[in-house]
């Protein structure tokens, strides 16, 4: 078992699986799912499972088509499946015990019999199965923004695993094991290339390796996707313009699309960033976002394509940035094809440490509309800091919107239970680069798995999810679970408290977004790239007032949110900066003074990165010594940057204020 991080969760060989409980395995052996099994089996108990049906305990594993499922009483489970839902089932049949894997599909055979390895690798094998499980979102996407010259944009691990140089003529084995790992916590897509595209992707050369990678994905049931450069069809096809009106243009993205298909039969489908952070896009031809989309859905209609067109968009002369997005798609709502999903950021700013919901879910009420979450922790530390991402993504898909009245929750808008749609999607900025562990931070692992589980289900709780993840990544030890647990779960609140607590946000050093700089001025810099602009500290106190008597972004919520954001009362106190200005004697609810509550949460956020380390100590006989040293070091960079965090923006604050740092608080260096 290698112990640099290489394996990630599949690390079959650990201790303590479940002991063996099947005797042989009745199934096609041709099938990948049974290959997969096979394989993993191996590693776990030394050898293959034997292929025959005697024995005491069988295992079949064939899709429902499969004629050794003929004497299973089935049909009433096979009802609820959808096509890449799987069942796992035991039956008493002959005074044997006989385990069932089916699916509609090869794809959910594939999950089901994950499913069961990481039952027996976590060592939870229950002695009666009886699961049927169902994807929450169609499309459980990736989207790598890793460039053609091999840089990765917010990339913290390494290069780019995608070696374009090399392709077609040397293929990584790593495109094998990444595709194994995405499968294995059901994600099927794969977007390969950063939103910010180059034209040159769409080049035949290029498609020649997009090619190569579907190629090694299919088995797995990956699609790959494609970021596109919306002025691809000047900037490499010779048309003069790239209105998507145009019949010329309209004509080149027909064309491109068959010789993509031509290549990739089962390619996924477009992600396009447009006007937006200085890209081309329809705008710049008078059109809007709609047509720009429209005409690529259009393309790719035919092959059962789909369009991921985002919504991060804001420009500078505009009031609010927090407002703009909503401003720009609502009126567009209906207008767009029924193979378009806009994909929108969990909050409306930037992968902020905390932010409210965007106000787009649930103000998009005709157009389907996906969540994009950043795995890759550009504003939380990058590969230095252990941040567990699951909570932070729960509590965007958990929030209720109320927009189509009580339960109306940014997961039932997306996954299409809410509005009765078969098409829905979830995406996750990859953090995924050459390093040995895959993800600079051997913790970053947890968020990649975590994405993949939630975008299977949006019902498991994060606790559930690290549980997973911490038994088959490190050990299966029940303390040493419980305190890892604990540790990662606190590990959001931390960094939300040594960061910017109560709704600050973006007070981040310019471009690198990794330390603070909440006095960062540039004299021609867009206000919207500056701290300044978003905590709005002075004299009279802080925040951003976005209430009735503000900007009114407030309005962009549904009733009784938009009331109770309305009012520094009423507004839940971890986004009162973000929706109010307030005094700095302002009264908190537990009594403290805004200010001194500011203090004291940059200070326990500092305190709680030092419990971590104490806690990581203890954990030091359940760790072989390669990755508790590597995160050991890692804990220790992060307490420096919390205390730095805290210091920086206390102080800075301070000038503001003009009140002491209440002696309770370690006081700045
Ligand atoms: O998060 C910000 C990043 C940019 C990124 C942009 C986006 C890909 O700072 O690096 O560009 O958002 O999401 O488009």
């Amino acid at each position: 078992q290698a112990e640099d991080g290489s394996k990630l969760w599949l690390r079959f060989g650990q201790a303590k699986a479940s002991p063996i409980r099947f005797t042989g395995i009745n199934a096609d052996k041709t099938l990948f799912a049974v290959k997969e099994f096979q394989k993993a089996w191996k590693e776990i108990y030394g050898k293959e499972l034997s292929i025959n049906n005697s024995g005491k305990q069988t295992l079949i594993i064939g899709t429902s088509r499969s004629k050794a499922l003929l004497p299973f009483a089935l049909s009433k489970n096979l009802e609820q499946l959808g096509n890449e839902g799987f069942i796992i089932k035991t039956f008493d049949l002959r005074g044997k015990q006989q385990t069932v894997i089916t699916a509609k599909s090869e794809a959910g055979l594939l999950y089901g019999v994950y499913h069961l390895l990481r039952l027996i690798q976590t060592n939870e094998l229950p002695d009666n199965l009886d699961i049927i499980e169902n994807p929450s979102y169609a499309v459980r996407i990736l989207n790598h923004w890793d460039n053609l010259d091999g840089s990765i944009e917010r990339g913290y691990a390494g290069h780019s695993i995608w070696k374009w140089e090399d392709m077609p003529k040397k293929i990584s084995p790593r495109y094998t094991e990444y595709a194994r790992a995405n499968a294995s916590i059901g994600i099927n897509g794969s977007v390969l290339d950063n939103v910010n595209a180059s034209p040159n992707i769409l080049r035949n050369d290029y498609l020649e390796k997009v090619k190569i990678l579907a190629g090694i994905f299919r088995p797995f049931h990956i699609k790959v996707y494609l970021s596109i450069n919306f002025s691809a069809p000047s900037v490499i096809g010779g048309v003069p313009t790239a209105d998507p009106l145009n019949p010329a243009v309209i004509k080149w993205w027909d064309n491109k699309v068959n010789e993509i298909y031509r290549l990739i039969p089962d390619f996924g489908g477009f992600l396009v960033k447009a006007n937006s952070e200085g890209l081309p896009g329809p705008q710049d031809f008078g059109r809007t976002h709609a047509d720009g989309a429209n005409m690529l859905a259009d393309a790719l209609k035919p092959h059962g394509g789909i369009v991921m067109w985002r919504a991060f968009v804001y420009s500078p002369d505009n009031d609010d940035r927090a407002k703009q997005a909503y401003n720009e798609f609502v009126p567009l709502d209906g207008k767009f094809r029924d193979n378009v999903i806009v994909q929108v950021k969990n909050g409306p700013i930037d992968f902020q440490p905390r932010e409210p919901f965007s106000p787009l879910f649930g103000g998009l009420k005709l157009t389907k509309i996906m969540p994009e979450f950043q795995i890759t922790q550009e504003y939380l530390g990058q590969s230095n800091h252990m941040v567990y991402q699951a909570p932070l993504w729960k509590e965007c898909l958990d929030s209720d919107t109320y927009c189509q009245g009580k339960g109306s929750t940014v997961a039932r808008i997306t996954d299409g239970t809410l509005y009765k749609r078969e098409l829905s999607a979830i995406a996750g900025v990859a953090n995924i680069g050459e390093d040995t562990n895959w993800c600079g931070h051997h913790f970053a692992q947890a968020n990649w798995y975590a994405f993949g589980r939630l975008a299977w289900n949006h019902n498991l709780t994060s606790e559930q999810i690290a549980g997973e993840w911490l038994k088959m990544t490190f050990n299966k030890d029940s303390g040493f679970v419980r305190d890892a647990k604990n540790m990662m779960i606190a590990s959001r609140e931390a960094v939300v408290n040594y960061m910017m607590p109560l709704g600050l946000h973006h007070l981040f050093a310019w471009e690198h977004h990794y330390g603070p700089e909440p006095w960062c001025d540039f004299p021609n810099a867009r206000p919207d790239w500056l701290p300044k602009y978003y905590h709005q500290a002075n004299e009279d106190g802080l925040g951003f007032d976005r209430s009735s008597r503000g900007t009114n972004y407030v309005e962009q919520y549904c009733s009784p949110l938009r009331e109770m954001f309305d009012k520094p009362e009423t507004c839940p106190e971890k986004y009162l900066l973000w929706f109010h200005h307030v005094p700095w004697n302002y009264k908190m609810k537990d009594g403290k003074t805004l200010w001194d509550e500011l203090c004291y949460l940059y200070d326990s956020g500092v305190k709680d990165v030092r419990t971590f380390e104490a806690t990581w100590n203890n954990l030091k006989t359940y760790v072989d010594k390669e990755r508790f040293e590597a995160v050991k070091a890692k804990l220790a960079i992060q307490e420096k940057d919390a205390i730095w965090w805290k210091d920086a923006c206390l102080l800075y604050f301070q000038e503001f204020s003009k009140q002491p740092i209440p002696p309770y608080i370690e006081a700045p260096v």
